[in-house]
């Protein structure tokens, strides 16, 4: 059916295109109109979570207009687009984002102030989308930004999870999980009930031959599931572009069968498979760093995967190109392992339905897709088990087998009689059972794969891809150094100090080219501006020091030094070497006098993350800390020189009070682990600086501001591999700090040591893996550097300004132009354009 509007009556929608408003009057009148007919309530009962809505809805309109133009532009222009397949988008809040990015924030709080509301307030409502564990989920989140502010035309895909990563709660020092329902109320997404997919499973594959005599297969019966999907705007900064975040949600195919049931009397039967359909979309697996290969996560993989990629071939089939041309319109990035099944059913697409051949499809495949790896950790690295793939999926397990087929021909063609090489490079695992290595899967189906900084770039190409840089040669690999978007990091989460970097280097402009930040290097030793920048630092840490009075009924002095590691718990992050640290410091202090007391630096020792349900020793670890707080912080000898936090459900709302509040955060992960980290990157952004070992990107942060601006200690990635082998098989000295540590622990100080008898023997017993005794002694040494340094104030601020004017390179702008030249092959759309919107 056709569906645009005849010419002739075009002038009248033209006439009634609704207006964005540009007063604070106009904001106004949208919100009392959202508030008395869209909620249908009044100014007699408009409290601080209606106000938020109307506030978002009146945002949301403008959003959608803006959304439309844009995909309107892009459907026009018809260039290549970018879909970052991700199953995890960890989004945070919208409504002050949107408000930043699209310039309405001042009109908005005056309006909201006309109208009885704080705008801090209508803010602090929303519920944060929290669809991701960590790192991975934060980075797509940050690429989104990016990509719309960068005006390029990108899609990104995942799942639209009903329940988001659960909510912590802290109870007798225990974490305890809480569902996050978080749907009650979200005016940003858009259900869009006309774009549905159907996603088949199960059943079997029948070959045949047609009649020119051609294999032919056909996938058939099994169940079907819907895919229905939610579009969520993704404002770019300062620009025309308002990219689409489209996430699927599933629901049970009712029809001729289902009543058939529900008539025949089984209504249960019917009810329980509407129920097992909307399932697949039900929950984010709270793991990070981690795979346990359950078969509901298959399903959510393919799910997602599959209606994503109808999606795209629907788009690219509009534009009637032939099929060779699908690479030139088109760039899927994998984000991590996650949606490698994408490579197989688009050459089930191009085989099975399209009818291309074999060699013809594979082609447009691994010209189709880039692979980004997160992670070297064993643990993390996906496998699916083959029974498993051949009952959800019989006809993908087939199209996996001559994949690899083809590629062990290749590789044998290439390296004759290497049978090991076979062996090692197979996609097929040939354990009992047989398993799916889907990072080799990846590989082989794209055209590049990329770590997310250099030292992992190296890594992975030394270690876990070894024999496929052999195999396709070195030139397939590549290095995107991870990045953070500045508008959240530093623009919405500091917006004094964004204020006071504006005044000194013309406006705005820095957030769309974040390297202006070097002209901030005039400044490091101007009293003035230092005056001005400490006292950001220190309202930010009041900030904070006002959050943790709130939620853990501790005072901290806000000018004792905020020494601050949050991210997810796990052992190869050693929050365990900071509490064991944290205990060092505390014996210490015990044992001062009145005198040495008063020289030391006083500290507050502030914790946060999450540990995944199943992480038994993450889970003692949060407990540990707690344990320690609760005797440290109660202890008179040692009153405002010492205190221990651990902040309750740290999430991306929470990372925005908390990162611009640091004076110092650890990176402390085993050299070789930390694939990157991002929350290095915000906290140097926001004027503190880092305690960390020559990990991930903390490497490239030093190279960047200098060794001098940073607290690096601890042994080498390359020393790793020989540390342990001596643990295991020769003699394994515990650091003598690290034993009065433990035995303290065991003389009950923190309560029942045998809660923790874990964490010690995982060092003293069980060789110790993530290296805590090697590097402890160089850890508390560097920390006693970090106090003798904090107390000369003056050079300390210099160094936060130098290492702020030197943070350019970690803007995920940067990260995001590197991918489009070197992997996608794509331009931004008009980048003319948005010079018309003033900075
Ligand atoms: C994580 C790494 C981090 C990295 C983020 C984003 C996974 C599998 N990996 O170091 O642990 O910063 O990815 O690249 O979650």
């Amino acid at each position: 059916v056709e569906a645009s509007i005849p010419e002739a009556q075009r002038a009248a929608w033209k006439k009634f295109q609704p207006k964005e408003f540009a007063t604070p009057e106009e904001f106004e009148s949208e919100v009392v109109r959202h508030v008395e007919t869209t909620l249908a309530r009044s100014m007699f009962n408009c409290d601080e979570t209606a106000a938020y809505a109307a506030t978002s809805l009146a945002l949301r309109d403008r959003l959608i207009m803006e959304w439309n133009q844009t995909q309107q532009r892009h459907t026009f222009a018809d260039n290549k687009r970018i879909y970052y397949l991700s199953l995890e988008f960890l989004m945070g809040r919208a409504l002050d984002n949107a408000m930043l990015n699209v310039g309405k924030k001042e009109v908005a709080k005056e309006g909201l102030l006309d109208l009885g509301f704080r705008i801090e307030d209508i803010i602090s409502q929303e519920h944060d989308a929290a669809l991701g564990n960590g790192g991975l989920g934060r980075l797509a989140a940050c690429f989104l930004d990016s990509m719309a502010s960068l005006n390029y035309p990108a899609w990104g895909y995942g799942l639209r999870y009903r329940y988001g990563i659960f909510k912590q709660e802290i109870v007798d020092g225990y974490q305890v999980e809480v569902p996050d329902y978080w749907l009650d109320f979200n005016p940003w997404e858009f259900p869009r009930h006309d774009i549905v997919v159907d996603i088949q499973f199960f059943g079997h594959v029948r070959k045949y031959e047609d009649d020119d005599g051609k294999p032919i297969s056909v996938w058939e019966g099994g169940e079907i599931v819907k895919a229905v999907a939610y579009d969520v705007p993704i404002p770019g900064f300062k620009t025309a572009t308002t990219n689409n975040l489209r996430l699927w949600s599933s629901k049970a195919a009712s029809g001729e069968f289902d009543f058939q049931k529900f008539n025949s009397g089984d209504y249960e039967s019917a009810v329980a498979e509407t129920q097992r359909a909307e399932t697949i979309s039900a929950v984010l697996y709270p793991n990070d760093n981690l795979e346990r290969g359950k078969e509901l996560r298959l399903k959510q993989q393919y799910f997602w995967v599959a209606a994503s990629l109808y999606d795209i071939v629907r788009r690219f089939k509009k534009s009637k190109r032939p099929w060779n041309e699908f690479p030139d319109q088109v760039a899927i990035q994998l984000n991590d392992t996650h949606p490698t099944l994408a490579i197989v059913e688009l050459q089930r697409i191009l085989i099975d339905l399209e009818k291309l051949e074999w060699d013809e499809a594979w082609s447009i495949v691994t010209k189709t897709f880039g692979y980004t790896n997160h992670t070297v950790l064993p643990e993390a690295l996906e496998k699916w088990s083959v029974p498993l793939m051949q009952n959800l999926l019989p006809r993908h397990l087939l199209i996996i087998y001559e994949i690899n087929l083809y590629f062990l021909q290749s590789v044998e063609r290439k390296f004759p009689k290497d049978r090991d090489l076979l062996g090692r490079v197979s996609i097929i695992e040939e354990s009992q059972p047989k398993m799916v290595r889907m990072a080799f899967l990846a590989i082989v189906g794209s055209h590049k794969v990329n770590g997310v900084a250099e030292l992992h770039s190296d890594l992975i190409k030394s270690t876990i891809f070894k024999d496929f840089v052999k195999v396709f040669g070195p030139d397939k690999f590549t290095n995107v150094t991870n990045g953070i978007t500045p508008r959240r990091w530093l623009h919405q989460a500091n917006p004094r100090l964004s204020e006071l970097i504006a005044s000194k280097t013309g406006g705005l402009g820095y957030l769309k080219d974040l390297n202006i930040l070097n002209e901030l290097e005039k400044y490091a030793d101007d009293k003035e501006f230092k005056k001005e920048w400490a006292e950001i630092k220190y309202a930010n840490k009041v900030r904070l020091a006002k959050h943790i009075k709130e939620t853990t009924g501790v005072t901290v002095n806000p000018a004792a030094l905020f020494d601050i590691q949050v991210k997810r718990i796990h052992e190869y992050k050693r929050q365990q070497m900071n509490i064991f640290g944290v205990i060092h410091r505390y014996l210490t202090i015990k044992a001062m006098t009145p005198e040495e007391k008063k020289k030391l630096a006083p500290r507050v020792s502030i914790f946060g993350g999450k540990a995944a349900p199943g992480y038994w020793m993450a889970k003692t670890i949060i407990h540990l800390i707690n344990s320690v707080g609760a005797v440290v912080n109660n202890d008179k000898d040692v009153g405002d020189l010492l205190k221990v936090i651990f902040v309750e459900d740290y999430n991306v709302s929470k990372a925005e009070i908390i990162v611009p509040a640091s004076d110092i955060s650890e990176h402390i992960s085993t050299a070789g682990t930390e694939a990157s980290g991002t929350s290095n990157m915000k906290f140097v952004l926001n004027g503190g600086l880092i305690i960390g070992t020559c990990d991930g990107a903390n490497i490239e942060i030093t190279r960047e501001i200098g060794e001098s601006n940073i607290f690096l200690f601890g042994n080498l990635a390359e020393e790793v591999e020989d540390l342990r082998h001596t643990h295991n098989y020769g003699e394994h000295i515990i650091d003598p700090a690290l034993l009065q540590v433990f035995a303290e622990i065991r003389k009950n100080t923190f309560g029942d040591a045998e809660s923790f008898t874990a964490l010690v023997s995982a060092i003293e017993d069980h060789g110790d893996y993530y290296l805590v005794s090697d590097d402890f002694n160089s850890y508390i040494q560097t920390q006693a550097l970090v106090d003798e340094a904090y107390k000369n104030q003056d050079e300390w601020i210099t160094k936060t300004i130098l290492s702020v004017a030197r943070m350019g390179f970690f803007s995920s702008d940067r990260c995001i132009n590197e991918y489009a030249e070197s992997i996608w092959n794509t331009e931004p759309l008009n980048p003319e354009e948005d010079k018309s919107k003033k900075l």
